[in-house]
């Protein structure tokens, strides 16, 4: 996991709104003991590991509470770089602008690019840039959500860096997490990276436009992803001409009742 890939010493965490000044948060250094590194003392990286999973998870079912005494319907949308979730977010708030409030965090490790896509959709976002680590968790929402103000009875997304190994060990107090895979990406991933599906609630398949050029039996495929989660709900869209997007924009008005 992320402690010993070296992504959890991140020191500092950048959070920006398009336009505004970036606003560096310090003090986000894990009481991490360096010397796991040596790599011959296992039974202090599994304490490690777990403690530093128990303390987001604390974090994580604060951030829960609040949204739920807000009625902030928070939602963690978790990919491989590129399958689309960007895409899917300026399809669904440009569709979607009128009659439900929604806001956004966007997780990456630089740039500004995906929260300036988002501005452009009129869309209140907060751009959260991790540096080295590879995933968002329970601390960085906390302090996003704190700027960011979502309002009451909205829907709050969470993009977040797109990775499919560690941010499934990391709850960020979500209510439903939302894998995203689109169809280039080939029918065996469930299978490659079982602990994504397994902590998911709804699978959004992307780029259906792209099927008759691909490899990708989508039979197979779900197939595979309820060997490993048989709660696992599915959409098959394409942001980019739309096709699908009701089923998934039904699910997101039932939400908010
Ligand atoms: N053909 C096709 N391309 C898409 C679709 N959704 C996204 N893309 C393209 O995939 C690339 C990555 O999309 P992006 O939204 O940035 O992915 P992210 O990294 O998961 O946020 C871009 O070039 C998009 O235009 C889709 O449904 N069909
Ligand atoms: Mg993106």
């Amino acid at each position: 996991m992320c402690t010993t890939c070296g992504c959890g010493t991140t020191k500092q965490l950048l959070l920006r709104k398009p336009g505004g000044k970036p606003r560096q948060i310090t003090g986000m250094e894990l009481a991490l003991d360096h010397s796991h590194h040596s790599g011959d003392k296992s039974n202090k990286i599994i304490q490690l590991e777990k403690d530093i999973l128990q303390a987001n998870t604390s974090l994580a079912e604060e951030n829960e509470i609040f949204f739920q005494e807000n009625n902030i319907i928070a939602l963690n949308l978790v990919s491989s770089p590129g399958s689309g979730k960007t895409s899917l977010l300026e399809r669904t708030l440009t569709d979607l602008s009128v009659g439900v409030n929604f806001s956004v965090i966007e997780g990456d490790q630089q740039t500004m690019q995906d929260a300036n896509r988002i501005d452009a959709t009129n869309t209140p976002v907060i751009q959260i840039n991790t540096g080295q680590a590879c995933h968002l968790d329970g601390e960085m929402i906390k302090k996003a959500v704190q700027e960011l103000k979502p309002k009451k009875k909205s829907i709050l997304f969470i993009e977040n860096v797109g990775n499919l190994v560690c941010p499934a060990l990391f709850k960020l107090g979500e209510k439903d997490r939302i894998v995203i895979l689109s169809v280039t990406e080939g029918d065996d991933k469930p299978l490659k990276y079982p602990d994504m599906f397994s902590t998911s609630d709804i699978c959004i398949i992307n780029k259906i436009d792209l099927l008759p050029y691909v490899n990708f039996d989508v039979k197979s495929f779900k197939d595979n992803a309820l060997l490993i989660n048989h709660h696992l709900v599915f959409y098959e869209v394409s942001a980019t001409t739309g096709e699908g997007m009701e089923q998934w924009y039904a699910y997101l008005k039932d939400q908010l009742n």
